[in-house]
């Protein structure tokens, strides 16, 4: 990873357009300041046990390897042993790259992870229906160690499971009920507004302008090989603006709803708990349920090589759209369910034009495991996009049938 990727994938600002909230200068400006960035590997392993053992917990450090499949922070699970008995926690790097204030960033987590805990504290299960901060030997929520990197700890949640891709129907449902769930305990956070950990995170036209930008500067020389990908993105830049534009409320949203962060219980195949909180902030409910389409509808992997694999499901959409409905539709306006149905392919679209952005400017942002990763990554969005586009008129009057 360097620098290059903030330019990349952080939606370019415009001068003068900081509103409340927003967390520092714009991220251009910033990365002139930054130190050099550490490079990864096995001494990132060695920083990971230095930095398990920064926080208050009782035994004896026992290991820590890396754990999940996000595109972004380093995670960790790490074990501790007392008394004969063995104790997991998740351990994570953040990105500061990526997330260029994290002291704001744990703000944000820490109120929304403490109004959620008073949200569920009647639930039996309600150790693991939130995330549980665990704080430094210091007193913090934050370990900054020797190199500038910054380090959080969670309680692990036992006997639940993340999806790379949706299982079925019943999964979708769930996964959708508790990101639904999630929005409508969040609806009556107290003020003040939550910083925005990445500015214009869901500013389509703004993801658009990086696109051509990064069209346009070609640093990687990759342009030539994706010229269909480049049309079909350009073809369809008139929808960019069409969320941003509709005058939907600004509602407090999780911004990263793809299913695998979403915790399911092993026994019961419930949504046990919301988690990867980085991105929780001001934001439309369309943005949630539009990610949920993109990674819940298919039931290939976002990173799926064979096309044919890759399609909208409308039983997928079905259960999501109940699901989700099951929890928000109380709080949620006719305008807003409105936009649900558009939100599925405008995300899509969204997510797409960031990996092929990516992909232009070499790789510097989500996390690859192969060449043209990101570039496979952007052609199953865009199928996905195609295959929403013959089904949308369905997908509205499903909507609206739910009401
Ligand atoms: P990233 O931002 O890199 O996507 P996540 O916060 O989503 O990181 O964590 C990566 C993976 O770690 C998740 O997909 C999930 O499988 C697992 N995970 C995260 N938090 C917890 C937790 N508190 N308990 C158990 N597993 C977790
Ligand atoms: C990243 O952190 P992770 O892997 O859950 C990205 C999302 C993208 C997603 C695509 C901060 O999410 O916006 O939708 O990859 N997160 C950030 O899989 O950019
Ligand atoms: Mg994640």
């Amino acid at each position: 990873m360097n620098r290059k990727q903030i330019v990349a994938d952080a939606p370019p600002q415009r001068p003068g357009t900081e509103r409340p909230g927003t967390v520092g200068p714009p991220q251009e400006a910033k990365a002139a300041q930054e130190p050099p960035v550490p490079s990864r590997g096995p001494r990132l392993a060695g920083d990971a046990a230095a930095a398990a053992r920064a926080f208050a917990i009782g035994g004896k450090f026992a290991g820590a390897t890396p754990y999940g499949s996000g595109h972004i922070n380093d995670t960790y699970r790490a074990i501790f042993e007392h008394r004969g008995a063995s104790t997991r926690y998740l351990l994570q790097r953040i990105n500061h790259q990526i997330f260029r204030n994290p002291v704001a960033l744990m703000e944000n987590i820490e109120r929304v992870t403490a109004h959620l805990t008073t949200k569920v504290a009647d639930d039996p299960d309600h150790d693991r229906r939130a995330l549980r901060l665990i704080p430094t030997r210091a007193g913090g929520v934050l370990h900054l160690d020797a190199d500038g990197n910054n380090w959080r700890a969670y309680q692990f949640i036992e006997n639940a499971t993340t999806y790379n891709s949706v299982q079925s129907p019943e999964q979708a449902f769930q996964a959708a009920r508790a990101f639904g769930e999630f929005q409508r305990m969040l609806a009556d956070l107290p003020a003040p507004r939550l910083h925005d950990t990445i500015l214009d995170f869901h500013h389509t036209p703004r993801r658009f302008a990086g696109l051509e930008q990064a069209i346009a500067s070609d640093v990687a020389g990759r342009a030539v090989r994706v010229r269909q990908e480049i049309d079909f993105a350009l073809a369809r830049k008139s929808i960019a603006a069409r969320l941003v534009e509709a005058g939907l409320p600004e509602r407090v949203t999780h911004n990263d709803t793809k299913i695998n962060n979403v915790l399911l219980d092993d026994a019961t195949g419930e949504g046990t708990c919301v988690i990867d909180l980085d991105t929780v902030m001001a934001g439309l409910a369309a943005y949630d349920f539009g990610d949920m389409v993109r990674t819940a509808t298919s039931p290939a992997p976002e990173d799926e090589q064979n096309l044919s694999r890759v399609n909208m499901e409308f039983p997928l959409f079905e259960a999501l759209a109940r699901g989700y409905l099951s929890t928000a539709g109380g709080f949620l306006t006719p305008a807003e369910k409105e936009s649900l149905a558009f939100s599925g392919k405008l995300i899509t679209f969204e997510i797409g034009i960031r990996f092929l952005t990516d992909y232009l400017s070499g790789d510097t942002y989500f996390k690859v495991h192969r060449d043209g990763h990101n570039l496979d990554r952007c052609r199953a969005q865009f199928k996905l996009v195609q295959s929403i586009e013959f089904q949308e008129d369905r997908m509205a009057e499903l909507i609206r049938s739910i009401g």
